[in-house]
Order: structure tokens, then C-alpha cells, then sequence
């Protein structure tokens, strides 16, 4: 079904700085996590952040049942109780949109306008998406899993439930889950109550929420989400890399306080630890690095364990913030892929995987100063 499409579609290049009316209305239903709260190793609910594509579907648990189908053997239909019954895995998971950092490209294109901090990392409960598809059994032929939410929508003039797929090596990952429950509580309805798919290592748009069905196909899926969104493109017509893994970003906690507005930081002249949080969905994150100068110098951070593979890694440093000035800290992390976090954009025409360095504009001493200047009236 082809449908008219709006004056401004998604992909629209902006060239302005200012936000749109529509990116505004993105914005506000999906909101990125605060910076603040990387303190936490998993993240507060409330605090995690959010992209939902059409609406938020209202479920009844009771008659909900996700439909197994397709190329297999023995097609399934298992209520929520059902797979509840199955046997039970926890996993720490840094789950990051591939649109985070698209604010930042100039021209900018017309989608939901994070700058870099459409990231969160939660403890996700579920199920073997692969015991299931066994317990289906996969026929001969078959190449791809199709997840389909429930939520309806019109994208790039085209009717569709959102739904994206895997190929069957890819669905077949231990890690791969069907989750209910996420920091030990049923979804909330904005992370995909009652069911959703978690691909560790993978950005956002393939953790499909409100699953209704799981269907094996023996083609290439060519739904929208799939065959047309999240491909690196830099021009129309452009074939393009389909978007999977996430590559790595290293953030900061801002230190001292912000400015309401500006949100430019604070700080009294002192030794300061700064701390933050590192992932890559290809490797395992190897370094950290600061910079206490935008980028003309580099050292080396600190890196903690983290319990989960697939959950991002703690770092720390000191930085002595002794000289009175304003200041850009620069952080950017490396993988053991050989991936290292760029220093500018890489634009591209939808605006995924932008990892540039994360930049925070502090001034230091500027407390001090106005004090100085009220004591001597
Ligand atoms: N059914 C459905 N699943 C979805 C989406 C959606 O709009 N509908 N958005 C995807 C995208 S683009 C991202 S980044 C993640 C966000 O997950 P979260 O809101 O739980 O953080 O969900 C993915 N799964
Ligand atoms: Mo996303």
C-alpha cells in the first residue's frame, strides 16, 4: 500500500541549525537517557532511552499469544505464560540507537534528532530465541527470521507494521532473546510489553518490540525497516552497508554543574575524577581515551570489568583542572576490531552511526571569579 507523503518526509537534508516543528514533536515522545545517569552500570527505567516509531500499542496480556510460522516443521502459537514456563536468561545489555548523533551532521537529516545520548543499558529477562526456533524446526531453504511488532505505521509512504529480520546464523546466537521483563519487572509499555526481541551487540532498531510474530522466510526480507532504512548511504541511489553492530562511543558524566540553558559545565579549580562509560557491539572495548584540550591531546583512561560482554565498560580519569579557562573534553573509545571513534561525522543521507567524539564545553573557576567579584563590592 502506497500512501501520500507528508510535506517533509524523514531524510529531508535540513540545513539550519534549529529544530524543526516535527523533529520537536520526535523529541519530546522519544526522550535519550540523561548524561548523568552513566553512573549507573544498568540504567533506571524511567532513564533508559526511548525510539518508538508509530504508537506505543496498548496490550491485553491475557489473549496475547506470538505466532511461530513460516518455513518450519511445526508452527507455534505460545501465550505469554508459555514462554514465561521456559527456561530463563538474564543478560546485561547496552542497547544504543543508530541514529544517535544524527543532530549533529550538517545538513542534518529530518528524523528524530539525538545528539549523542540515545544509549541505555538494561538487565533484559527472556528466553532462547533459538530453542524456539528449534522446537519449531527450521526447513530446508530457510534464510531469514522476521520479527513483527504490533505497532502500524506509514514510513517512507509505505503501510507496515514495523518489523525487521535476521539471517538464521544470526537468529540462531545464544545471547538472542525473547524478553519480558527488563531490571527484574514486566516491560513497561514503552520498551515493548509484553514481548520483545534483544540482539546483544547490535544498534536499536533490530530489537524488535511487541512482537506478535516470528516467521522464517527462505529469501531476503525486503520490508522497509529491512531493505530500504538503516543502510549507510551518501548518496541517492546508493546500494549502501546495512546497519548491524554498534560501533564503539565512549561518553562522560559532565563534571561540576550546568548552566540551565547552555548546559555549559562549571567547576571549581581542583583535581577532578571524571567518569563515564564505554561499549562497541563489534569487539570488546580496549581503550578509552581523554582529552582535556578538544582533541589536540590524548591520555589514556582507566577501564573497569564489566559483568556482561554485552553491556558497556566503566572508565575513570583524573584530570587536574587547576588553570582557570574554559576547557572541551573530548572522549573516544577503541575496540579490539581495530575500530577507533572518529573525530569528525561521517555524514551519510539517514544519519546512522555518527560516533564522533563526544565533546563538553566547561569552564573552570568561573564560580571563584563571581565570588571574587561580589566580595570586592
Ligand atoms: N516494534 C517496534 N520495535 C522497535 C521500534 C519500533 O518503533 N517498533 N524501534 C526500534 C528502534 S529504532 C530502537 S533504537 C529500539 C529502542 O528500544 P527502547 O525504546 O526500548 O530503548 O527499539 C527498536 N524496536
Ligand atoms: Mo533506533
Amino acid at each position: 500500500m502506497e500512501r501520500a507523503s507528508p510535506a517533509r518526509p524523514a531524510g529531508t537534508l535540513i540545513e539550519s541549525p534549529d529544530i524543526t516543528p516535527e523533529e520537536l514533536q520526535l523529541a519530546v515522545r522519544n526522550h535519550s537517557m540523561p548524561l548523568e545517569a552513566l553512573r549507573y552500570a544498568i540504567t533506571p527505567v524511567g532513564l533508559h532511552y526511548l525510539l518508538i516509531h508509530f504508537d506505543i500499542p496498548m496490550v491485553d496480556a491475557s489473549n496475547f499469544e506470538l505466532a511461530i510460522g513460516g518455513h518450519v516443521r511445526k508452527p507455534l502459537r505460545l501465550t505469554l505464560d508459555q514462554i514465561r514456563s521456559r527456561p530463563a536468561k538474564t543478560l546485561a545489555v547496552t542497547l544504543e540507537c543508530a541514529g544517535n548523533g544524527r543532530a549533529r551532521l550538517s545538513p542534518r537529516p529530518l528524523s528524530q534528532p539525538w545528539l549523542v545520548e540515545a544509549v541505555g543499558t538494561a538487565e533484559w529477562t527472556g528466553t532462547s530465541l533459538s530453542a524456539v526456533l528449534d522446537e519449531a524446526g527450521l526447513r530446508e531453504g530457510a534464510a531469514e527470521v522476521v520479527f513483527t511488532g504490533l505497532d502500524r505505521g506509514i514510513q517512507g509512504g509505505v503501510d507496515q507494521f514495523y518489523e525487521r529480520s535476521l539471517s538464521i546464523a544470526d537468529a540462531m546466537r545464544d545471547e538472542v532473546l525473547l524478553v519480558y521483563a527488563i531490571n527484574g519487572l514486566p516491560l513497561p509499555p514503552q520498551h515493548g510489553f509484553p514481548l520483545r526481541l534483544i540482539v546483544p551487540g547490535w544498534y536499536g532498531m533490530t530489537h524488535v518490540k511487541w512482537l506478535r510474530s516470528i516467521m522464517v522466510i527462505d529469501r531476503e526480507f525486503a520490508g522497509f525497516q529491512q531493505a530500504s532504512a538503516y543502510h549507510f548511504r551518501t548518496k541517492d541511489g546508493d546500494p549502501g552497508a546495512p546497519v548491524t553492530r554498534m560501533l564503539p562511543r565512549a561518553l562522560m558524566v559532565p563534571p561540576g554543574v550546568p548552566d540551565f540553558m547552555s548546559r555549559t559545565r562549571f567547576i571549581d579549580p581542583s583535581a577532578v575524577v571524571i567518569e563515564g562509560r564505554a561499549w562497541s557491539g563489534c569487539a570488546p572495548i580496549t581503550g578509552v581515551d581523554f582529552s582535556p584540550d578538544g582533541g589536540a591531546s590524548w591520555v589514556a583512561a582507566a577501564l573497569e570489568d564489566s559483568d556482561s560482554p554485552y553491556a558497556w565498560r566503566r572508565w575513570t580519569i583524573r584530570w587536574d583542572a587547576a588553570r582557570m579557562g574554559d576547557f572541551e573534553l573530548c572522549v573516544r573509545a577503541s575496540d579490539a576490531a581495530g575500530n577507533v571513534q572518529p573525530i569528525e561525522t561521517s555524514w551519510n543521507l539517514e544519519g546512522v552511526q555518527n560516533n564522533a567524539v563526544q565533546r563538553v564545553r566547561v569552564v573552570v573557576g568561573a564560580a571563584e571569579a563571581r565570588q571574587a567579584a561580589a566580595d570586592s563590592l
